[in-house]
């Protein structure tokens, strides 16, 4: 899609930190982390938030909560992690193609701010 930044970074246009790539996810590390592990998940294709993509391509999230495991178990954290679809701007989401923040590796309050 044009004039979005996650698309760009799938295409290649804007270099990122990759840590898993298959035939529909990429996933890569966030620019501001906020936890030891701050890894984004996304599906190659568009969609903008996590609601738009179940309604649409219920397998799609699927493989996209499984490379967000992918990612824990990778960076050992596997036994313990969050994974955030903020959704809206009201809920902080500033990117407008679906990702899914997989974080980790310190102590993890509830509720979250
Ligand atoms: P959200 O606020 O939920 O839409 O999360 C967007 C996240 O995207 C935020 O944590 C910062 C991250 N981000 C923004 N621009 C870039 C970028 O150019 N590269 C990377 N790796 N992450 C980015």
């Amino acid at each position: 899609m044009a004039d979005c930044l996650f698309c760009s970074i799938v295409a290649g246009d804007i270099p990122a930190d990759v840590v898993l790539s298959t035939d529909t996810v990429v996933a890569f590390r966030d620019i501001e982390p906020q936890a030891p592990t701050h890894v984004l998940v996304i599906p190659k294709v568009h969609y903008e938030n996590i609601g738009a993509l179940g309604a649409e391509d219920p397998a799609l999230a699927g493989h996209l909560a499984d490379a967000a495991r992918q990612v824990a178990e990778a960076d050992g954290i596997g036994d313990a992690y969050r994974l955030v679809f903020n959704t809206g701007a009201g809920a902080g989401q500033s990117v407008f193609h679906v990702h899914g923040h997989v974080l980790g590796g310190r102590d993890l309050t509830w509720p979250p701010g």
